[in-house]
């Protein structure tokens, strides 16, 4: 085993992730047909002559990779993630390791193929979720595992089961997305349990041979650990396999993420728009954009990057409720990407009436209320400003050390003018 942290490749490898913030992860395989989550297999334990004919069924007319990546290019992303093969084990790909695939469906193309050409095309980063779990392969240990459909099924335990030989088949087709693909940027790895992690999966033979096909590309800590709550948070590299950045699922870690000795690891929040990741036509709870918005100024704030769900239908479009908040999520970002892309903690603590994000030397104030009067600034002295604006305008904001608070001593106040509204009700930067 010969896996060794690097951390100078480390740095280079991680930079352009660090600033590009804002991603776009795409839940999309056969569970769109039945269109009740990416899950639907396992939660209803159905077997396979249930899911089986989903595949047949899987033509997708809409399907077009090239729309995906405008929709995320347009919000404002700057990287895709793609699941090349979920836990159901159905590959959007055209490997050589197994019939159940994109390309034998009625759909007949290799998905991933187009979406990489796509998000190039759109100028993104490209990135793979690749499931470690696969409920359809016969090798791969169902007995024992609590989310697979046939948990209570005796003839899990099976002893002819090999996982050394479903390892070898999953190291393959590793090593086909890492060949077959050109560049990629980020592999997704998902996930690990507590009992079947790291050298379970063979991780380092693994790794090794991701950094030898694909030495630029960023890693997830999956192969560790699962995305669920803190466990997650705790392990990083420079731990080996532990991954490149931290992936907290559906949650935005409290004050960031910090390794052992205080430095900041690269992190991704993962969320979707509503409660599923891949489709689910009965659920219409999306959360509203400007929450959404706020989220994504909430990670960067404090140092991590957004990754934000979309579930095409069974047709390959994206619904609707979602394309509406990406279109409302990139009118924003249009006119304040310069608060988010590039940008990462201030080191100030934050304020009442909003957050703080910042580039180097400019310091940008995320204000979701409008404070009674002029807008204290703590912590900010007068002579470190040079001047403020808005940065959707370019409008000048006066700014001054008032007298008229110099009980609070020499504090800057900026003056928002006599409108009691602020100008972007969402997040006046
Ligand atoms: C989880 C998976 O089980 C979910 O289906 C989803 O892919 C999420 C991003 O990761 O661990």
């Amino acid at each position: 085993m010969t896996y060794q942290f690097d951390r100078a490749a480390y740095e280079r490898r991680i930079a352009w992730y660090r600033r590009a913030r804002f991603g776009m992860f795409i839940h999309w395989g056969l569970y769109a047909i039945p269109a009740r989550g990416e899950w639907v297999r396992s939660v209803e334990q159905m077997p396979e002559e249930e899911y089986l004919p989903f595949f047949d069924e899987f033509a997708a007319p809409d399907f077009d990779a090239r729309a995906w990546a405008r929709a995320a290019r347009e919000a404002g992303m700057r990287y895709v993630v793609l699941t090349a093969k979920h836990h159901d084990g159905f590959c959007l790909f055209d490997t050589a390791t197994t019939d159940f695939k994109s390309t034998n469906t009625p759909l007949g193309r290799d998905v991933v193929r187009e979406f990489v050409d796509a998000a190039r095309a759109e100028g993104l980063r490209v990135g793979l979720y690749y499931s470690l779990l696969d409920w359809h392969h016969p090798d791969y240990p169902h007995y024992g595992d609590r989310n697979h459909p046939m948990r209570n099924d005796p003839e899990c335990g099976n002893e002819r089961r090999d996982f050394n030989r479903y390892l070898d088949y999953m190291h393959e087709q590793v090593r086909e997305l890492c060949t077959n693909y050109g560049t990629l940027d980020i592999l997704w790895f998902d996930f690990s349990y507590d009992d079947m992690r790291g050298e379970a999966w063979r991780a380092t033979e693994l790794i090794d041979m991701v950094r030898s096909l694909q030495p630029g590309v960023v890693i997830d800590n999956r192969l560790e650990v699962s995305g669920e709550g803190y466990g997650s948070l705790a392990t990083a590299h420079p731990a080996p396999f532990h991954g490149d950045f931290v992936s907290p699922e559906q949650m935005i870690p409290p004050d960031g993420i910090h390794g052992e000795d205080g430095s900041e690891l690269a992190w991704e929040s993962c969320v979707t728009m509503n409660r599923n990741w891949g489709y689910a036509a009965d659920d219409h709870l999306f959360k509203p954009a400007s929450m959404l918005i706020r989220s994504l100024v909430e990670c960067v704030s404090k140092g991590g990057n957004m990754l934000l769900n979309v579930g095409p239908d069974a047709r390959g479009a994206i619904p609707p409720e979602s394309m509406e908040r990406l279109a409302a999520i990139g009118r924003w970002m249009r006119l304040n990407r310069d608060s988010i892309v590039g940008c990462g903690r201030a080191g100030l603590p934050r304020p009442e009436y909003g957050r703080w994000t910042r580039n180097g030397d400019r310091l940008f104030l995320h204000l979701y209320d409008r404070p009674v009067g002029s807008l204290p600034i703590p912590e900010v002295g007068r002579d470190q400003v040079a001047s403020m604006r808005y940065l959707a305008t370019g409008a000048e904001v006066p700014v001054s050390t008032s007298w008229t608070h110099s009980d609070y001593g020499e504090i800057l106040f900026a003056d928002l003018g006599p409108d009691p509204c602020l100008p972007d009700p969402i997040d006046t930067v």
